[in-house]
């Protein structure tokens, strides 16, 4: 047995418990849907959106993010983008329930949509891109046919890694990180504050989501201070591969 088989068999031992009840934990395949169907679109309760669960336990991705910034970040902040999208849609008379069609329809001219609809958008994916790492860092890449895509696109997976952090390390304030999958095609690119390719005409982002990754000083201030590259050196121990694959076999 292989290195990656063996930590894959340990962390499916160490989070099983975890894992029970837990829907959103792709790794032992229970979700197949299209990629939109993935995210929470985004079961809205009596009051409007609501705060999807994490997916593990705050402290699950220690030591490379810390719990407390995994508290204060899902708990606060992406509460607060859920609150205020509510409270925005609810001043819209906005009875839709479905957030990309949402995020389309309005993020272009309204500015609070714009901001906490895509903040509640971009965090509900977040949380799922990531899980607790495996016990080898090494092993933690892309297979099959996203991580051929991944080779094909960028040479290897080394420099695939690179160009990511270099596009996070560029983004000046806060922002995210993506690699975008449209017909087939790779890209990495980024975008200001909470914007997403989902809105029409506010970025020049193009395809759908394969990874996202939170640049906002808020996601690593505690732990890393004003080192954002450490930060982005540490994620990739905890990035959760075969949800990534999911986003990109989903437009297939
Ligand atoms: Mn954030």
């Amino acid at each position: 047995m292989d290195t990656q088989d063996s930590s894959r068999r340990d962390f499916l031992k160490k989070t099983s418990i975890l894992a029970a009840g837990v829907a959103g934990l792709s790794i032992l395949g229970q979700q197949t849907a299209f990629a939109a169907d993935l995210l929470e679109k985004s079961i809205p309760g009596e009051g409007g959106f609501t705060l999807p669960p994490l997916p593990y336990a705050f402290d699950a991705l220690e030591p490379h993010i810390d719990r407390m910034t995994m508290e204060i970040h899902h708990g606060k902040h992406h509460q607060a983008y859920i609150t205020n999208l509510n409270k925005a849609l609810a001043e819209l008379k906005e009875t839709g329930t479905d957030l990309d069609a949402i995020l389309k329809k309005y993020a272009k001219t309204n500015n609070a949509i714009r901001n906490n609809g895509g903040g509640h958008y971009n965090h509900s994916l977040f949380w799922k891109l990531m899980r607790p790492a495996y016990d080898s860092a090494a092993s933690n890449k892309p297979t099959g046919k996203l991580g051929d895509a991944i080779t094909a696109t960028f040479g290897s997976f080394d420099t695939f890694k690179e160009k990511f952090s270099a596009a996070g390390k560029d983004r000046f304030g806060s922002g995210w990180v993506w690699l975008l999958e449209d017909k087939g095609k790779l890209t990495i690119g980024s975008s200001a504050n909470q914007d997403n390719p989902l809105m029409e005409g506010v970025t020049d982002l193009k395809g759908r989501p394969v990874l996202a990754l939170d640049v906002w000083e808020h996601a690593y201030y505690l732990k890393y201070q004003n080192k954002r590259p450490d930060y982005m050196a540490a994620w990739w121990n905890v990035v959760n591969w075969e949800y990534a694959a999911q986003l990109f076999d989903g437009g297939k």
